[in-house]
Protein backbone atom coordinates (compact mmCIF):
# COMPACT_ATOMS: atom_id res chain seq x y z
CA UNK A 1 0.00 0.00 0.00
CA UNK A 2 1.59 3.21 -1.38
CA UNK A 3 0.16 6.59 0.57
CA UNK A 4 0.66 9.36 -2.38
CA UNK A 5 0.42 12.94 -2.59
CA UNK A 6 1.29 14.22 -5.51
CA UNK A 7 4.13 12.10 -6.96
CA UNK A 8 3.37 11.92 -10.28
CA UNK A 9 7.75 12.37 -10.81
CA UNK A 10 7.75 9.38 -8.40
CA UNK A 11 5.50 7.12 -8.92
CA UNK A 12 6.83 4.98 -12.39
CA UNK A 13 9.63 4.23 -10.84
CA UNK A 14 8.17 3.28 -7.76
CA UNK A 15 5.96 0.91 -8.92
CA UNK A 16 8.24 -0.51 -11.51
CA UNK A 17 10.84 -0.95 -8.85
CA UNK A 18 8.40 -2.69 -6.50
CA UNK A 19 6.74 -4.76 -9.20
CA UNK A 20 10.73 -5.82 -10.58
CA UNK A 21 12.08 -6.71 -6.82
CA UNK A 22 9.28 -8.55 -5.07
CA UNK A 23 8.69 -12.26 -6.14
CA UNK A 24 5.52 -12.07 -3.45
CA UNK A 25 2.18 -13.49 -5.34
CA UNK A 26 -0.37 -12.89 -5.27
CA UNK A 27 0.14 -9.48 -4.95
CA UNK A 28 -1.83 -6.46 -5.05
CA UNK A 29 -0.75 -2.87 -5.13
CA UNK A 30 -2.89 -0.26 -3.50
CA UNK A 31 -2.04 3.27 -4.36
CA UNK A 32 -4.26 5.76 -2.11
CA UNK A 33 -4.46 9.68 -2.97
CA UNK A 34 -6.48 11.94 -1.49
CA UNK A 35 -8.24 13.80 -4.31
CA UNK A 36 -8.87 13.67 -7.78
CA UNK A 37 -6.63 16.50 -9.31
CA UNK A 38 -3.27 14.64 -7.67
CA UNK A 39 -0.64 14.34 -10.23
CA UNK A 40 -0.31 10.68 -9.39
CA UNK A 41 -3.56 9.61 -10.54
CA UNK A 42 -3.24 10.01 -14.14
CA UNK A 43 0.74 8.17 -14.13
CA UNK A 44 -1.05 5.44 -12.48
CA UNK A 45 -3.79 5.41 -14.77
CA UNK A 46 -1.57 5.25 -17.48
CA UNK A 47 0.51 2.28 -16.22
CA UNK A 48 -2.16 0.01 -15.46
CA UNK A 49 -1.98 -1.50 -18.35
CA UNK A 50 1.52 -2.76 -18.12
CA UNK A 51 0.95 -3.85 -14.47
CA UNK A 52 -1.98 -4.91 -13.56
CA UNK A 53 -1.45 -5.90 -9.88
CA UNK A 54 -1.54 -1.89 -9.10
CA UNK A 55 -5.21 -0.09 -8.38
CA UNK A 56 -6.22 3.36 -7.39
CA UNK A 57 -7.85 4.00 -4.31
CA UNK A 58 -9.15 6.92 -3.32
CA UNK A 59 -9.06 8.06 0.22
CA UNK A 60 -12.64 9.35 1.84
CA UNK A 61 -11.83 9.92 5.06
CA UNK A 62 -10.33 13.29 4.43
CA UNK A 63 -6.90 14.56 3.38
CA UNK A 64 -3.44 13.98 5.07
CA UNK A 65 -1.58 10.66 5.12
CA UNK A 66 -2.55 9.29 8.21
CA UNK A 67 -6.47 8.97 6.93
CA UNK A 68 -5.32 7.84 3.84
CA UNK A 69 -2.84 5.12 5.45
CA UNK A 70 -6.04 4.27 7.84
CA UNK A 71 -8.16 4.45 4.32
CA UNK A 72 -5.56 2.15 2.67
CA UNK A 73 -5.56 -0.11 5.75
CA UNK A 74 -9.24 -0.64 5.18
CA UNK A 75 -9.19 -1.19 1.67
CA UNK A 76 -6.59 -3.82 1.08
CA UNK A 77 -7.60 -7.18 1.40
CA UNK A 78 -4.58 -9.34 1.23
CA UNK A 79 -3.64 -11.33 4.88
CA UNK A 80 -0.45 -9.15 4.63
CA UNK A 81 0.02 -5.35 4.16
CA UNK A 82 3.01 -2.91 3.79
CA UNK A 83 3.60 0.50 3.53
CA UNK A 84 6.05 2.06 1.30
CA UNK A 85 6.99 5.43 0.39
CA UNK A 86 5.87 6.75 -3.34
CA UNK A 87 8.90 8.40 -3.03
CA UNK A 88 11.65 6.37 -3.81
CA UNK A 89 12.69 6.47 0.14
CA UNK A 90 12.30 2.75 0.73
CA UNK A 91 14.23 0.44 -1.33
CA UNK A 92 12.16 -2.48 -2.45
CA UNK A 93 14.85 -5.35 -2.68
CA UNK A 94 14.17 -5.76 1.29
CA UNK A 95 10.81 -6.56 0.59
CA UNK A 96 10.77 -10.55 0.26
CA UNK A 97 12.75 -10.52 2.80
CA UNK A 98 10.47 -8.78 5.08
CA UNK A 99 7.76 -10.90 3.53
CA UNK A 100 9.49 -14.61 4.90
CA UNK A 101 9.21 -13.21 8.53
CA UNK A 102 5.78 -12.38 8.19
CA UNK A 103 5.21 -15.80 6.94
CA UNK A 104 7.18 -17.00 10.20
CA UNK A 105 4.50 -15.38 11.95
CA UNK A 106 5.69 -11.91 12.61
CA UNK A 107 3.13 -9.54 12.75
CA UNK A 108 4.88 -6.29 12.48
CA UNK A 109 8.22 -6.64 10.19
CA UNK A 110 9.66 -3.15 10.08
CA UNK A 111 12.18 -2.05 7.74
CA UNK A 112 14.87 -1.38 10.30
CA UNK A 113 17.62 2.08 9.74
CA UNK A 114 19.11 1.67 13.03
CA UNK A 115 20.01 -1.94 12.85
CA UNK A 116 23.22 -3.23 11.88
CA UNK A 117 23.28 -3.10 8.46
CA UNK A 118 20.76 -0.40 7.73
CA UNK A 119 21.39 2.60 6.77
CA UNK A 120 19.19 6.21 6.31
CA UNK A 121 20.54 8.52 3.96
CA UNK A 122 19.50 12.34 3.83
CA UNK A 123 16.61 13.69 5.38
CA UNK A 124 16.77 16.88 7.95
CA UNK A 125 19.29 16.45 10.67
CA UNK A 126 17.05 17.12 13.88
CA UNK A 127 14.27 14.52 12.47
CA UNK A 128 16.68 11.98 11.62
CA UNK A 129 18.37 12.66 15.20
CA UNK A 130 14.90 12.25 17.43
CA UNK A 131 13.78 8.97 15.14
CA UNK A 132 17.01 7.36 15.67
CA UNK A 133 16.93 7.68 19.62
CA UNK A 134 13.57 7.70 19.82
CA UNK A 135 14.19 3.65 18.02
CA UNK A 136 17.05 3.24 19.89
CA UNK A 137 15.83 3.73 23.16
CA UNK A 138 12.26 1.77 23.18
CA UNK A 139 14.33 -0.81 21.34
CA UNK A 140 17.26 -1.15 24.41
CA UNK A 141 14.99 0.14 27.52
CA UNK A 142 11.77 -0.72 26.67
CA UNK A 143 12.49 -4.24 25.28
CA UNK A 144 10.91 -3.44 21.86
CA UNK A 145 12.16 -5.85 19.34
CA UNK A 146 13.09 -3.32 16.58
CA UNK A 147 15.35 -0.10 16.26
CA UNK A 148 13.24 1.55 14.35
CA UNK A 149 9.19 2.13 15.33
CA UNK A 150 8.89 4.83 13.60
CA UNK A 151 9.92 4.27 10.04
CA UNK A 152 6.54 3.49 7.64
CA UNK A 153 8.10 1.47 5.69
CA UNK A 154 6.48 -2.01 7.72
CA UNK A 155 4.51 -4.94 6.85
CA UNK A 156 1.81 -5.64 9.04
CA UNK A 157 -0.62 -8.55 9.71
CA UNK A 158 -4.34 -8.60 8.70
CA UNK A 159 -4.50 -10.40 12.65
CA UNK A 160 -2.94 -7.17 14.03
CA UNK A 161 -4.72 -5.10 12.00
CA UNK A 162 -8.39 -6.75 13.19
CA UNK A 163 -6.97 -6.92 16.94
CA UNK A 164 -6.48 -2.64 17.25
CA UNK A 165 -8.09 0.31 17.50
CA UNK A 166 -6.17 2.93 15.69
CA UNK A 167 -6.31 6.10 17.78
CA UNK A 168 -3.32 7.86 15.78
CA UNK A 169 -4.49 11.08 14.77
CA UNK A 170 -1.42 12.57 13.04
CA UNK A 171 1.05 12.05 10.48
CA UNK A 172 3.26 8.99 10.29
CA UNK A 173 2.87 8.11 13.94
CA UNK A 174 0.66 5.33 12.78
CA UNK A 175 4.11 3.33 12.55
CA UNK A 176 4.69 3.16 16.30
CA UNK A 177 1.48 3.15 17.38
CA UNK A 178 1.23 -0.52 15.87
CA UNK A 179 4.49 -1.54 16.65
CA UNK A 180 4.11 -0.51 20.31
CA UNK A 181 0.57 -2.38 20.31
CA UNK A 182 1.48 -5.36 18.72
CA UNK A 183 4.86 -6.02 21.31
CA UNK A 184 2.51 -5.22 24.01
CA UNK A 185 -0.29 -7.87 22.89
CA UNK A 186 2.59 -10.06 22.56
CA UNK A 187 2.40 -10.23 19.21
CA UNK A 188 6.04 -10.48 17.32
CA UNK A 189 7.51 -7.89 15.83
CA UNK A 190 10.75 -8.69 13.15
CA UNK A 191 13.01 -5.93 11.93
CA UNK A 192 15.41 -6.45 8.17
CA UNK A 193 17.58 -3.93 7.52
CA UNK A 194 16.90 -1.34 4.72
CA UNK A 195 18.19 1.83 3.80
CA UNK A 196 15.91 5.05 3.31
CA UNK A 197 16.57 7.60 1.29
CA UNK A 198 15.33 10.99 1.32
CA UNK A 199 13.78 12.19 -1.94
CA UNK A 200 14.95 13.49 -4.94
CA UNK A 201 11.69 14.76 -6.80
CA UNK A 202 8.98 17.03 -5.02
CA UNK A 203 8.90 18.21 -1.36
CA UNK A 204 8.59 16.43 1.81
CA UNK A 205 5.04 16.83 3.92
CA UNK A 206 6.82 15.64 7.21
CA UNK A 207 5.54 18.49 10.02
CA UNK A 208 7.96 17.53 12.64
CA UNK A 209 7.13 20.36 15.19
CA UNK A 210 2.98 19.54 15.05
CA UNK A 211 3.41 15.79 15.04
CA UNK A 212 6.11 15.29 17.71
CA UNK A 213 3.67 15.27 20.79
CA UNK A 214 1.92 12.29 18.70
CA UNK A 215 4.99 10.22 19.05
CA UNK A 216 5.59 10.84 22.36
CA UNK A 217 2.55 9.36 23.11
CA UNK A 218 3.49 6.27 21.66
CA UNK A 219 7.03 5.96 22.56
CA UNK A 220 6.09 6.92 26.27
CA UNK A 221 3.62 3.90 25.84
CA UNK A 222 6.04 1.83 24.73
CA UNK A 223 8.39 2.09 27.59
CA UNK A 224 5.83 2.01 30.30
CA UNK A 225 5.02 -0.89 28.49
CA UNK A 226 7.98 -3.03 29.87
CA UNK A 227 6.98 -2.48 33.74
CA UNK A 228 3.64 -3.07 32.79
CA UNK A 229 3.92 -6.11 30.79
CA UNK A 230 6.20 -7.75 33.92
CA UNK A 231 3.74 -7.00 36.15
N1 LIG B 1 -2.34 10.27 0.36
C1 LIG B 1 -1.44 11.06 0.94
N2 LIG B 1 -0.12 10.71 0.91
C2 LIG B 1 0.77 11.54 1.49
C3 LIG B 1 0.39 12.76 2.13
N3 LIG B 1 1.52 13.36 2.61
C4 LIG B 1 2.55 12.55 2.29
N4 LIG B 1 2.12 11.46 1.60
C5 LIG B 1 2.93 10.36 1.07
O1 LIG B 1 3.65 9.76 2.14
C6 LIG B 1 4.97 9.39 1.72
C7 LIG B 1 6.04 10.08 2.55
O2 LIG B 1 5.81 11.46 2.55
P1 LIG B 1 6.93 12.59 2.71
O3 LIG B 1 6.25 13.89 2.69
O4 LIG B 1 8.02 12.34 1.72
O5 LIG B 1 7.49 12.33 4.18
P2 LIG B 1 9.00 12.16 4.65
O6 LIG B 1 9.60 11.12 3.75
O7 LIG B 1 8.93 11.70 6.07
O8 LIG B 1 9.65 13.47 4.48
C8 LIG B 1 5.05 9.75 0.25
O9 LIG B 1 4.68 8.61 -0.49
C9 LIG B 1 4.01 10.84 0.11
O10 LIG B 1 3.49 10.96 -1.20
C10 LIG B 1 -1.02 13.10 2.14
O11 LIG B 1 -1.44 14.13 2.67
N5 LIG B 1 -1.87 12.23 1.54
MG1 LIG C 1 9.80 11.24 1.83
Amino acid sequence: MIPAYNEGENIRATLRGITEATSVSPLEILVVYDFDEDTTVPVVQDLQGELPAVRLHKNELGRGVLKALRSGLAAAQAPHVLVVMADLSDDPADIDRMYVLAGQGADVVAGSRYMRGGQQVGGPLLKRTLSRLAGLSLHWLGGIPTHDPTNNFKLYSRRLLDSVEIESEAGFELAIELTVKAHLLGMRVAEVPTTWRDRTAGTSRFQLRKWLPHYLRWYRRGLAGRFARRR
